[in-house]
């Protein structure tokens, strides 16, 4: 597919033309042209009459598939400049849901870009037929008025049935999720810009071979593994990637899968360490607009500098520094890990991690008693996986004090032992 990209800069929008060559790039187009303009929003077609009079010329010579916009259009506008232009007009959001219809693989993924597709179009089919009862007889891609009314309730029908299946879905994966909080795990979430190394540091902490490429979005759906630190049991759950200013629609369409971060009890935030400071502070921003609007800036938060292995010692020291200081009253902030998911450099987010359980209201002081002494081999190994023994009494009747997570005390009573809170 060939395109012309259009870029529109104002101090207002924050647009990168290297994020918007590489999403072009990660959905396939081979970029004829780019066109750049400095102005306000222009009303109807958002970029000025004039450069639009040279985007025309561009279609004409260069005959590409589609015209590609950096800047979020107006319903008013796309209709516009299509009819203007005569060929398909996408914005910047258009653009990350083709990716994620290449990208996506499972069912859920899959409806989910669905959603997300038609909750983009419908706004645009109501403009085409608020313009046919005006009178304008354009139509809307090529369809007519029967037909853009048909293909409205078509959207209408189709989104009302994908949301009862995603829901479907997303009650199985509550279900399981609450069975995994009840076994007594502490859930790690894995949050980040798209491309952080988020699926690289999965795949470090676990074993596991989760796909990871240099390419945006590569990971839409959901993973969810065990690990251990100091002995203890955790899960980590890594998902879809951020992008600034990430539109409700797009949020709404993944919430199920997004609902992952807001169930957990410890994120860790990653950043790609090896970029510019000005790169990382954007991308640190635009991950924390997310987590605000999925309301899950209240919990502990880790922030992974990553990719170290790239940049000198001293320039990561640096980073982290700032880092610390950009994030400070703004999340509850645990600590800067620096490390390399790639090379399985995490100390520093071990320790940060570690560090972040105590915090945990789930981890708190119990004393079990125990009478039957073939019980003890097994509740020792409950203890050492899910919590942290403190001491332990042997007589006739074993005495352990231990942290352990509330939830693990339903499977400490199903085995017969006492288990009492103590301070
Ligand atoms: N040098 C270096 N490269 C890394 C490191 N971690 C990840 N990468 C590379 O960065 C690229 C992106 O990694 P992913 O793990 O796919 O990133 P992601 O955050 O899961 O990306 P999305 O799934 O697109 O959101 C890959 O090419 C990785 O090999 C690291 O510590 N050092
Ligand atoms: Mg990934």
């Amino acid at each position: 597919m060939r395109a012309i990209g259009v870029i529109r800069k104002s101090w207002r929008e924050r647009v990168s033309r290297e994020e918007f060559e590489e999403l072009l790039k990660s959905a396939g187009y081979e970029v004829v042209a780019m066109v750049e303009q400095v102005r306000e929003e222009h009303p109807r077609y958002n970029i000025g009459p004039g450069k639009l009079e040279e985007v025309k010329r561009l279609v004409r010579e260069l005959k590409p598939d589609k015209v590609v916009f950096a800047n979020r259009l107006t319903p008013s506008q796309a209709y516009n400049l299509w009819k203007e232009l005569r060929i398909d007009i996408i914005d910047k959001w258009q653009l990350v849901l083709e990716i994620f219809e290449k990208r996506a693989h499972s069912k859920e993924a899959k409806l989910q870009v669905e959603l997300a597709n038609l909750q983009y179009e419908l706004p645009l089919v109501k403009e085409a037929i608020r313009r046919i009862k005006m009178g304008d007889r354009a139509g809307f891609k090529g369809m007519g008025e029967y037909q853009v009314h048909q293909y409205f309730k078509h959207i209408r029908y189709r989104m009302g049935k994908i949301r009862e299946e995603l829901e479907k879905i997303r009650r199985e994966r509550e279900i399981r999720r609450k069975k995994r909080t009840d076994e007594g795990f502490v859930l790690v979430a894995l949050a980040g810009y798209t491309n952080a190394g988020k699926s690289t540091l999965l795949n470090a902490l676990t074993g596991e071979e989760v796909e990871a490429k240099s390419q945006m979005f590569t990971t839409l759906d959901t993973t969810t593994r065990r690990f251990k630190v100091k002995g203890k049991m955790l899960l980590v759950t890594d998902t879809v990637g951020f992008i600034d200013g990430l539109p409700p629609f797009i949020v709404e369409a993944f919430h199920s899968t997004l609902e992952e971060i807001v169930k957990s009890d410890i994120i860790i935030l990653v950043l790609d360490g090896s970029e510019s400071w000005k790169e990382i502070r954007r991308k640190f921003f635009a991950s924390l607009d997310v987590l605000r609007e999925l309301k899950a800036l209240d919990r502990p938060m880790i922030i992974a500098l990553n990719k170290v292995d790239l940049i000198s010692e001293e320039d990561a020291r640096e980073k982290e520094l700032l880092l610390r200081e950009l994030a400070n009253g703004r999340a509850d902030v645990i600590g800067v890990a620096k490390i390399s998911a790639k090379l399985g450099h995490l100390k520093e987010l071990y320790d940060l991690i570690e560090k972040a359980l105590s915090k945990l209201p789930k981890f708190q002081k119990f004393e079990i008693r125990i009478n039957d002494p073939s019980k003890l081999g097994k509740v020792m190994a409950m203890v050492h996986s899910m919590g942290e023994l403190l001491d332990v009494e042997y007589s006739e009747e074993t005495r352990i004090k231990a942290y352990i997570q509330t939830g693990l005390i339903r499977e400490l009573t199903k085995l017969g032992v006492s288990v009492r809170k103590i301070s």
